[in-house]
């Protein structure tokens, strides 16, 4: 396939890049930043934030399909999360509607549900819960969640919405045992979404196959998400931190008792 990837520059992007290409796809990348030492394929420095860049990616290239991982990564006022996640969001979809370009696989991530109490393993967070957001960060991808769903049921379109954990090299905290995503398995996760025959609307929880999980994998497996790394390889040489009961209070960790901007 031939994917553009949004934020192909992040520390997610540069990995999904290279993984698609070592499996055979050509990667068009778009990020605020020039491309990484070494891609050598189509770039597009330019915000997703912004339609008329946007429309003119859409217009000189020809695309199979959309990643869309581009966006602030942590907890930003109200206006920004929004801007960040929805606006360019909104962006890529209006392009791929004009262009019937019909599959998109968005990061999303656990802080869409990171209000939700911890569960045991037995019982781990499904893709049918509520959105129970822990931040604006966690409202903006709610917010974005729905608007894919909008474009999903108006034009027909393909999304597979990741809630992605914990993107990490290796588990450091006792909550990432729980949470981690290994590089490998992300690339595993973003190739099975492109993949996925006629998925519709759909959502998986973006984490490795972590004995300790605290959300279910079924529904990543469903569509071809066979995760490969399990965090507890790492678990004895974690130190203990007296932030890990608070951080296992809820899926969201640390996230849930961040400061928000307010007023919004
Ligand atoms: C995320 O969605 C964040 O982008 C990342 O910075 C981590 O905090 C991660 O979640 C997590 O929950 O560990």
């Amino acid at each position: 396939m031939r994917v553009l990837v949004t934020g192909a520059a992040g520390s997610i992007g540069r990995t999904v890049t290279i993984g698609l290409c070592e499996r055979g796809h050509e990667v068009v990348g778009l990020d605020l930043v020039p491309e990484p030492e070494g891609f050598t394929g189509a770039w597009h420095t330019a915000d997703c934030a912004d339609p008329d860049a946007v429309r003119a990616v859409f217009t000189e290239e020809r695309l199979d399909g959309v990643v869309h991982l581009a966006g602030v990564p942590d907890e930003r006022s109200l206006p920004d999360e929004l801007t960040s996640h929805v606006i360019t969001t909104a962006a890529l979809l209006d392009q791929m509607v004009s262009h019937r370009i019909t599959r998109i696989v968005y990061a999303s991530s656990n802080h869409a549900v990171g209000r939700t109490p911890r569960p045991s393993s037995s019982d781990p967070v499904s893709d049918q819960a509520l959105p129970r957001p822990d931040t604006f960060y966690g409202v903006a991808k709610v917010a974005a969640e729905a608007l894919l769903r909008l474009y999903a049921d108006r034009h027909s379109l393909d999304v597979i919405t990741c809630r992605i954990g914990s993107f990490l090299d290796e588990p450091t905290t006792a909550r990432a045992l729980s949470t981690w995503l290994s590089p490998a398995d992300c690339v595993r996760m973003v190739e099975a979404a492109l993949l996925a025959p006629s998925p519709g609307f759909a959502v998986l929880y973006g984490i490795s196959k972590n004995t300790r999980a605290w959300w279910d994998l079924e529904p990543g497996r469903r569509l071809g998400y066979e995760p490969q790394d399990d965090a507890e390889a790492f678990a004895d040489r974690i130190p203990a931190r007296d932030e890990d009961d608070e951080e296992a209070a809820h899926v969201g960790g640390p996230f849930v008792t961040e400061q928000f901007h307010r007023p919004a």
